[in-house]
């Protein structure tokens, strides 16, 4: 009897599991960023730890009176390991994207809850025997390791947004190596470089070097922008080449409504001279997309700075001091 309400109670729970992680991923989310998605991977941990603790009162309610008070905590940890390991099956055979690093968090949430209900059980005798509270401070120690661990991305994102929104209206200026993990290169190498002298229109003491190598397309993205543009008239930028010819560079800006159509994103094309340039586009050139819509300054997402057709070797170009401007003359 015991074990067909066991196995009924598992099913329940998997079904009732699968229903909150599709509706955790379904739910509309105030910003598509990689630090939202961060706050939503950490959301398995409670997820599963409240389940856990769910099993654990459920199986000490059944048997009371039959069953060796760790017995339950077994149970529990091993019923919701289960749970996790069929769910992220499932949705490897699902549309959703199946992600290993959620089983450890699932995990970590099992680990955690059950952890703490066991420090603070009356009825467990492992902590409150001989050298128990030795055992209870080591366990305690290991919990708080757990969850530091599987909370550090949700911190390590949260700080390098922080400082994003600090910056702003400054969106690169390469001053900080917490500029770097918000870039991604895109068939090109980054590296923050000291500021040449006669790089004139750049800012600071550092300015990123963009190496680009031949190929049909490669550039600099830049995701996650901070959101709200509305009251700036021009978005501005200083490039240094140390080319002897002129080069041209592809912009491409998108909001968060973005369709993935080509007409539904602005694109412009500047020239940059040899040494310092300041590349200067008025926010009303953005708007209205080809594709007839306004674009939605409220919810800026990627600016991406590219070079098309690159056949002449390796070159770098210096990047700095990307910022939105109230005026329209770019300082
Ligand atoms: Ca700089």
């Amino acid at each position: 009897m015991i074990l067909f309400k066991s196995v009924a109670l598992a099913v329940g729970l998997l079904v009732l599991v699968m229903a909150l992680l599709v509706a955790l991923e379904g739910l509309p989310v105030p910003d598509y960023t990689r630090l939202w998605q961060e706050f939503r991977n950490a959301g398995h941990l409670p997820l599963f730890g409240v389940f856990a603790l769910l099993v654990l009162w459920l199986t000490g309610t059944l048997t009371r009176g039959h069953l060796a008070r760790s017995r339950s905590y077994v149970i529990a940890a091993v019923t919701m390991t289960v749970v996790a390991i069929v769910s992220e099956l499932l949705q490897y055979a699902g549309p959703r994207d199946a992600d290993p690093w959620d089983l450890l968090r699932d995990i970590a949430g099992v680990v955690v809850f059950l952890g703490i209900a066991a420090v603070r059980d009356r009825e467990l005798s492992v902590f409150r025997q001989g050298r128990g509270r030795k055992k209870r401070r080591l366990f305690i120690g290991v919990l708080i390791m757990v969850c530091v661990i599987a909370l550090a991305p949700v911190a390590y994102w949260g700080g390098l947004f922080a400082a994003r929104n600090a910056r702003f209206p400054v969106i690169l200026d390469a001053e900080s190596v917490l500029e770097m993990p918000l870039l991604k290169r895109q068939g090109t190498q980054i590296e923050q470089v000291p500021l040449p002298v006669d790089f004139v229109d750049g800012h600071g003491t550092r300015a990123l070097a963009v190496t680009f190598f031949s190929s049909r397309r490669s550039g600099l993205r830049i995701d996650d922008l901070y959101p709200d543009w509305r009251g700036f008239e021009a978005l501005s930028l200083a490039v240094y080449s140390g080319l002897d010819r002129p080069v041209k560079l592809g912009v491409r800006v998108q909001d968060r409504d973005y369709n993935f159509h080509m007409y539904d994103r602005y694109r412009g094309e500047a020239v940059i001279a040899p040494g310092s340039n300041r590349i200067v586009i008025p926010l009303s050139e953005m708007s209205p997309l080809v594709s007839g819509r306004p674009m939605a300054f409220d919810r800026m997402a990627t600016i991406v700075l590219f070079i098309r057709h690159q056949q002449d070797g390796e070159f770098p170009l210096l990047f700095d001091d990307l910022k939105l401007v109230r005026g329209k003359q770019g300082r």
